[in-house]
């Protein structure tokens, strides 16, 4: 069977994958994924037009909803019966979402997702007709994947924030809204524009609402040097993006012998007060997520993910039984920590017993990097920062935000950040960090020039950064400031930083590797005019027109 999925910057020949995911989705897994998403917008339809009827929020649909956009992000969940599952018990929601309908006289809309409920034995075989290409159009295709990229992307970071227990509804119906709206036969690319924008403004909602979802649980993110050495004891490794099974598992494993380490997006941890309390978090082991084939062969000992960003490994591999999984992410074979009761905390017993049977982690590396330059920190050293600009010590920033990847054309980010004149400070966020956190790029009067904010939803802390910086400066735009945007993609939360920094007025915004390949040439068009997107050429040449 084919399937079609270009939702990534990996998609395959830069136009899509149609045989299997670089990532290593099967074409079973996509299908299913497709069934899921078609489902949940139905949901959509259905629960927005009762709410529009005046009936009572429905506390049933908000939770399952985000985590069927999450799981259904680049590298999250593999798991093809955990996704039917959920397949099963959103269309089940909908059946009873409809019921109600009809029993308030709510007319629905004549959408297909509305009347959508095939047989579990059906979905792959009715995939096809509710995928991406199913949408004729190329443009409208384009720019309704764009939107709802963006609304995976935003579910992923009310999800955390749900966890620590930060809810705001008002974001979820923008998001349920654009979900109901690309449902629309009708609706014209003016229309899917406008609602682009919307979609935008919804994600700096969503990373403002994380943002205080952590900052309020955890304190505010503070200078940190975090060891990438190992210890003596044996580890295990966090990966993903959730601070609440990271501090939770911290709680767990105290005094039982064993050390925990951060992994890619979980680095960001460390800067955090009340978690880099506990002794035994000990340090950050390895790279960005696409260098675990190695990198988790050598730290020996379990390894739990979060969220994405997970490599389905190789038959054969040693650290195959060493993988569990918890909230939206998945993979086969793997132990699933299953959700926390209301009130409770999920139980990491099973990862802590496993880790106690491995041996120490092999050292891959020595030293310490330096984060936790989010907003509050940076703001306030907001006077040295701005005196340095004043001075011109400080000639240009230059947003770094992002992911990494595994193409070999993203080795330009490394050299584009060592290439950099000596009077700029690169602001980050998201695992694209590690292209250049271990460079020797040095300070400018004691203001190192890779300042780290964390991870990817941090990019909030980035706009919060400019915004102050702006005021400072008494300019009229945020686009006046001395700051430059290459921007480096690989999923969707990346999409959902991109149309937020849209939404607050950013403009010339380079974004590559390459340009998504979702983007239709008229609607990469549109976006070039009225926004002045870029892509990026070699490092030499970008770094003469846009810093020089
Ligand atoms: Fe391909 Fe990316 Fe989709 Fe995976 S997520 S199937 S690599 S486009
Ligand atoms: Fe990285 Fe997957 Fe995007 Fe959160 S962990 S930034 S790629």
């Amino acid at each position: 069977m084919g399937m079609f999925c270009f939702q990534c910057q990996e998609a395959a020949g830069g136009k899509g994958c149609a045989v299997k995911g670089v990532c290593g989705k099967e074409p079973r897994t996509s299908a299913l994924m497709d069934v899921l998403l078609f489902a949940t917008r139905g949901v959509a339809v259905v629960n927005r037009a009762l709410r529009a009827s005046g009936a009572a929020e429905d506390e049933r649909v908000m939770r399952p909803v985000v985590d069927a956009l999450f799981c259904t992000i680049t590298n999250a969940n593999f798991d093809d019966a955990a996704i039917s599952a959920k397949v099963d018990a959103m269309l089940g929601l909908k059946r009873e979402l409809v019921a109600e309908a009809l029993k308030r006289g709510v007319v629905l809309p004549a959408s297909a997702e509305v009347a959508f409920d095939p047989a579990p034995a059906e979905y792959e075989a009715v995939a096809e007709k509710v995928g991406v290409l199913a949408t004729e159009n190329e443009d409208v295709r384009s720019l309704k994947q764009m939107i709802v990229y963006g609304v995976k992307g935003a579910a992923a970071y009310v999800e955390h924030a749900y966890n620590l227990g930060h809810e705001d509804a008002a974001i979820f119906v923008e998001m349920e809204r654009a979900l109901a709206e690309v449902s629309r036969e009708d609706i014209g690319a003016d229309e899917l524009v406008a609602l682009t924008l919307a979609v935008g403004e919804c994600g700096v909602k969503a990373m403002a609402l994380l943002d205080g979802a952590n900052t309020s649980t955890y304190g505010n993110p503070e200078i940190t040097k975090v060891n990438i050495g190992v210890g003596s004891r044996p580890g295990i490794l966090v990966s993903g993006h959730d601070l609440k099974d990271l501090e939770e598992l911290l709680e767990q494993s105290a005094g039982k012998g064993v050390d925990i380490y951060t992994h890619s997006e979980m680095l960001p941890a460390h800067y955090y007060p009340a978690l880099k309390k506990y002794p035994h978090l000990v340090g950050n082991y390895g790279n960005a997520w696409w260098r675990q084939k190695e990198e988790f062969e050598s730290f020996r000992g379990p390894v739990l993910f979060t969220t994405n960003c997970i490599v389905p490994p190789v038959a054969g591999a040693s650290y195959r039984d060493r993988i569990y999984t918890t909230g939206s992410s998945g993979l086969p074979g793997a132990v699933h920590i299953g959700d926390r009761a209301a009130g409770g905390v999920k139980d990491f017993s099973a990862v802590i017993e496993h880790a106690l049977r491995c041996e120490a982690p092999l050292e891959i590396e020595r030293g310490e990097i330096v984060g936790g330059f989010a907003h509050a920190q940076v703001l306030a050293l907001a006077d040295k920062v701005v005196d340095a600009v004043k001075s011109g010590a400080i000639r240009k920033f230059v947003v770094m935000a992002g992911c990494d990847g595994r193409m070999k054309s993203r080795g330009y980010y490394s050299e584009f950040a060592a290439a950099l004149p000596s009077d700029t400070v690169i602001l980050t966020a998201g695992c694209a960090k590690y292209r250049y956190n271990k460079l020797a790029l040095g300070d400018i009067g004691g203001i190192p020039r890779v300042l780290d904010a964390g991870q990817c939803n941090d990019s909030y802390s980035l706009v919060v950064i400019a915004l102050a910086l702006q005021k400072a400066f008494g300019l009229e735009s945020v686009n006046d400031l001395p700051i430059v945007y290459n921007i480096s993609w690989y999923e969707q939360k990346a999409v959902i930083v991109l149309l937020a920094l849209l939404a607050l007025g950013v403009r010339n915004i380079h974004l590559g590797p390459t340009l998504p390949a979702f983007l239709s040439p008229a609607v990469t068009g549109v976006l070039v005019d009225k926004f002045g997107i870029g892509g990026i050429s070699t490092v030499e040449a970008d770094i003469a027109s846009w810093v020089n």
